[in-house]
């Protein structure tokens, strides 16, 4: 993308880069969000006046905890907890809880931030927002697990509600975490509030494919983009990397819909397997062993393990960033190109540096980012929220469909602004830009908030 930018944008990043020192996950967020909509501030001084990116870049709230627990050995841990509330013009704050180790402010500003667009652009009444914990969930117990989570829930019951703020997994939170949260808010506030969570298991409050909705959204979108350029997915090889919900749901979308995933990776290293993914295997591997990744090749006869090396290396026409941000960078993106890679669609939030989304753009390369991509789990979660709130239950059939359709929506409007600003197809513009437009003229309508 090669846009100018305004002196009101450059003042209002510089000014948000010196109030947030050392936070270098949201300065890049920051920098690529304000630099993309540039033509839209172009076209609406109304903006500038009003003081529109200023109030932006701010979270409406920050908040950071102490969790204590007890480990299996008696010893007394201590983690922090986050909850960043950035906006909620549009509903209430909505994003997932990330438990990781490197988990730190920067990364869930980045994350809470990116967030209020993607929601935007969903088209779903919901404000964005995230959290989590530097709690690392590898190699703990499930009692460990479930004590963490409840002293965590005892400080968040305080700041989220269905009305308020809905949290939902992240990396490292899935269902089963989503459980022993649920629980200890229920236990504590002493009602069956539903809606205060997404992510929920389908026997309690949860909704049909919300688990898979983010990989099966990933690939919906890919389809929508290759047939604008009268293309398909058929037949093509695709290099997926993670080996989580994201990465799960998009092999198994792509082997629905004709498409061959054959990669998959952990932070330990990535297999190749060139006869295509065995999904039952990789789950039984990942969801239910909590393996690490090796164990696929060693039981899988023709795949392998690869201790060391990008994952982006590996010949294939599509590409899927399914793990986590900054793992795909410039000579990742060159490694792509060379081997005739067609299309990037990031399931992550943020996987590709700036200089890479740079070069897959001029070369031409179809690029979907993670706010218009990876949009379908959010989608689906408001629309759990909407289940819980009828007290309904929708089919498997049905919320597909409404899947497909949001995701489907969401590539016009991506598209459409990417047009209208000037800058046709190229999604990073279209994305931030027609996002940035719902929240912006909300928060215009509601006043000095
Ligand atoms: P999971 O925890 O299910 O899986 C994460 C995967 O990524 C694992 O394979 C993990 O490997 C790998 N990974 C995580 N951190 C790192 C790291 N620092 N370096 C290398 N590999 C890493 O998470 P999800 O699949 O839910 O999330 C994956 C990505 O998708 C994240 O960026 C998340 O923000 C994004 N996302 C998720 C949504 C959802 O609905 N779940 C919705 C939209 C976006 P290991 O086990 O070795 O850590
Ligand atoms: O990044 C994301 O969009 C998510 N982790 C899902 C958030 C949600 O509230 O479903």
């Amino acid at each position: 993308m090669t846009i100018s930018v305004s002196p009101y944008i450059s003042k209002v990043y510089d000014a948000a880069i010196a109030r947030n020192p050392g936070e270098p996950e949201f300065h890049q967020a920051l920098g690529e969000v304000l630099e993309s909509i540039a033509p839209v501030v172009a076209q609406h001084p109304e903006y500038a006046e009003a003081g529109i990116l200023e109030r932006l870049v701010e979270p409406e709230r920050q908040v950071m905890f102490r969790v204590p627990w007890v480990d299996d050995a008696g010893r007394v841990r201590v983690n922090r907890g986050y909850r960043v509330q950035f906006n909620s013009a549009l509903g209430p704050y909505k994003g997932g809880l990330r438990f990781h180790p490197s988990v730190n402010l920067s990364i869930i500003k980045f994350l809470g931030f990116e967030q209020t667009f993607k929601n935007a652009l969903t088209g779903q009444g919901i404000g964005g927002g995230k959290g989590g914990s530097d709690f690392n969930p590898h190699g703990t117990s499930d009692g460990e697990l479930m004590r963490f989570c409840q002293s965590f829930m005892i400080e968040l019951t305080r700041h989220i509600g269905q009305y308020t703020d809905v949290p939902a997994g992240d990396i490292g939170v899935g269902t089963r975490e989503i459980g022993y949260l649920f629980g200890q808010y229920r236990r504590l506030m002493n009602r069956h509030e539903s809606g205060v969570l997404t992510g929920k298991g389908l026997g309690w409050g949860g909704a049909n494919v919300r688990t898979e909705a983010t990989g099966y959204g990933v690939v919906f979108f890919l389809q929508e983009m290759l047939a604008k350029r009268g293309e398909t997915l058929e037949g093509r090889t695709a290099i997926v990397s993670g080996s989580g919900n994201v990465a799960t749901y998009a092999i198994a979308k792509l082997q629905q819909l004709g498409a061959k995933a054959i990669t998959v990776s952990d932070s330990s290293g990535y297999i190749v397997d060139q006869a295509g993914i065995d999904l039952e295997l990789l789950k039984q591997v990942k969801e239910v062993e909590r393996l690490r990744i090796s164990a696929y090749a060693d039981r899988r006869p023709g795949a392998h393990f690869v201790a060391s090396g990008r994952v982006w290396e590996v010949p294939g026409q599509l590409a899927i960033p399914a793990a986590t941000q900054n793992e795909l960078g410039s000579d990742d993106a060159a490694a792509l190109i060379r081997n005739g890679v067609v299309a990037v669609a990031e399931g992550a939030n943020m996987p590709s540096t700036p200089d890479a989304v740079e070069l897959l753009q001029q070369a031409g390369v179809l690029f979907a980012p993670g706010k218009a991509a990876n949009a379908g789990g959010v989608a689906m979660s408001a629309l759990e929220m909407s289940q819980n709130a009828a007290r309904e239950r929708w089919g498997f059939e049905e919320s597909e469909a409404r899947l497909s359709g949001i995701m489907s929506d969401l590539h016009a409007a991506a598209y459409d602004a990417s047009e209208k600003y000037g800058h046709p197809g190229d999604y990073v513009i279209g994305a931030n830009a027609a996002g940035f437009v719902r929240v912006a003229e909300a928060m215009l309508a509601q006043g000095l908030i």
